[in-house]
């Protein structure tokens, strides 16, 4: 185990480390594929959920702070773990890398104009071995035919979950789709 995974070891849940560790190899793996850096798609994937367990409380006075909150991030509050994370990362693990950052920042609601390893970790953390919902093991094939087909399929999926649970629908997520369906890469 190395430095950076035992210290998450000890941030996060037995199950949620699990989560990230998986979220890491599946990165490497897409990065390897998809001809992007392998060592920081791994440090991404394993750092992309640091905010995830923060008492509400705490992440939503970290938001505001920080000027990352809006209507939608406030009534659901775990959209802000992505933000808060990347900011806690770079202040805390001294981790300064622009993409990894923006990767964490991204990783659950996409945006516009995602970059390779943004939708390396948007895509990885929803197919990563350890995720059984229906649709997943779907997920994963699309995957295999590359990031393109991946992450749109992933996008797809988030939204029709969205829908079907009748949870606001962040307009980042929408964007992110409609860039990558109009041609942008
Ligand atoms: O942190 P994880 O659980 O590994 O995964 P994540 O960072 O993708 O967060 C997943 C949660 O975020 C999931 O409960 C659905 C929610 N989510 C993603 N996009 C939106 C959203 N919730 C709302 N209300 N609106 C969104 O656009
Ligand atoms: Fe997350
Ligand atoms: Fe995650």
């Amino acid at each position: 185990m190395d430095s950076l995974e035992s210290l998450m070891a000890r941030r996060l849940s037995p199950k949620r480390y699990n989560h990230s560790l998986g979220v890491a190899q599946t990165a490497a793996e897409l990065a390897e594929s998809s001809g992007t850096d392998r060592q920081k798609a791994r440090i991404a994937g394993l750092v992309h959920d640091y905010a995830r367990e923060l008492p509400t409380e705490q992440l939503v006075a970290l938001a505001r702070k920080l000027g990352v909150e809006d209507d939608i991030s406030l009534a659901c509050p775990e959209l802000l773990h992505g933000p808060v994370g990347a900011h806690l990362i770079e202040s805390e693990l001294g981790i300064e890398d622009p993409e990894i950052l923006l990767a964490v920042t991204s990783h659950t609601l996409g945006r516009r104009k995602m970059g390779k390893l943004e939708q390396i970790i948007y895509l990885a953390d929803m197919i990563e071995p350890g995720r059984r919902y229906p649709g997943a093991e779907r997920l994963r094939e699309l995957a295999q035919s590359g990031l393109q087909s991946g992450i749109l399929g992933a996008l797809d999926h988030t939204l029709r979950f969205l829908l079907e649970a009748g949870k606001p629908i962040h307009i980042r997520t929408i964007e992110a789709r409609n860039y990558l369906l109009m041609g942008g890469e």
